[in-house]
C-alpha cells in the first residue's frame, strides 16, 4: 500500500487528514502552500487539474475531490477496521448517503451562509437576503440532522464511520468560523462532542 497526501491546513483536506489518521494507515503527507499558488503549478496539475486540495495518489493512481477520497479510503481501509460498512449492507448505503448529504446538501448552504456572512469572502459580493435564506437552510437540515440523532447513536446506526467525521468537519466550520447556534439540537450537539473527542478528529482539525 502507498499513499501520497496533499494537503493544506485549514482548508477541505483537514477531513481527509482526519480519516488518514482515523484508519492507521501509513501514508506521506506533502504540504502544498496554497497563498504561494503551489496547487497551480504543471507537476501538481498533472495530479489535480482543479489545482486544489485535498488531492491523494494511492498505489500510484492520483485522484481528487474530498468526497471520492472518503469512500475509497472506507472501502479499501475502512471496512477491515470497522470504520466504514461493507458494501452490500444497509448501513453501507446509510454512510455513502450521509457523507454526500453532509458535503452536497449541507455543505452548500454552509458556503453560502459564509459566503454571503464571513469576513473571509469579498464584502461588495455578500448579500442580507441570501445570508437569511441560507440560514434558513441550515437550521432545516440541523433539524434533520437531530431527528435522525434522535433515534440512534450515529448516523448509520449504533457504529461511529468515516461518515460521522466528515459531516462533523463540515459542522465544525459553521459553528466556529460562521458563528451557527446549534443549542436548539441537543442530541446534535451531543454527537458533535462524542466525534470531535476521537484522537483522529482532533488531530486532523488541529494540524499545521
Ligand atoms: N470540491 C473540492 C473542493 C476543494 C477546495 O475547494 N480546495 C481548496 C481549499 S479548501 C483549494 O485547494 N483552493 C486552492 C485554489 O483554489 O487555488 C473538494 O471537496 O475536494
Amino acid at each position: 500500500m502507498s499513499i501520497t497526501f496533499y494537503y493544506s491546513a485549514r482548508s477541505n483536506a483537514d477531513r481527509i487528514l482526519a480519516s488518514l489518521e482515523e484508519l492507521g494507515v501509513p501514508y506521506e503527507k506533502v504540504s502544498v502552500d496554497l497563498r504561494a499558488g503551489a496547487q497551480k503549478k504543471p507537476e501538481f496539475l498533472a495530479l489535480n487539474p482543479n489545482g486544489m486540495v485535498p488531492t491523494i495518489v494511492i498505489d500510484g493512481q492520483p485522484m481528487f475531490e474530498s468526497v471520492a477520497i472518503q469512500i475509497a479510503l472506507g472501502e479499501r481501509y475502512g471496512v477491515a477496521k470497522g470504520l466504514w460498512p461493507a458494501l452490500g449492507s444497509a448501513e453501507h448505503l446509510q454512510a455513502l448517503t450521509w457523507l454526500v448529504w453532509g458535503q452536497v446538501t449541507l455543505g452548500t448552504s454552509v458556503m453560502r451562509y459564509m459566503q454571503n456572512t464571513s469576513e473571509f469572502f469579498p464584502k461588495e459580493l455578500q448579500h442580507a437576503g441570501q445570508a437569511e435564506a441560507a440560514l434558513k437552510s441550515i437550521h432545516a437540515q440541523l433539524g434533520i440532522l437531530e431527528a435522525r440523532l434522535s433515534t440512534q447513536a450515529f448516523l448509520t446506526g449504533d457504529r461511529f464511520t468515516l461518515a460521522d467525521l466528515d459531516v462533523v468537519a463540515v459542522l465544525g466550520w459553521a459553528i466556529h468560523a460562521g458563528k451557527i447556534d446549534i443549542s436548539a439540537y441537543p442530541k446534535l450537539g451531543a454527537w458533535i462532542g462524542t466525534v470531535s473527542q476521537r484522537p483522529a478528529m482532533r488531530a486532523g482539525m488541529s494540524a499545521t
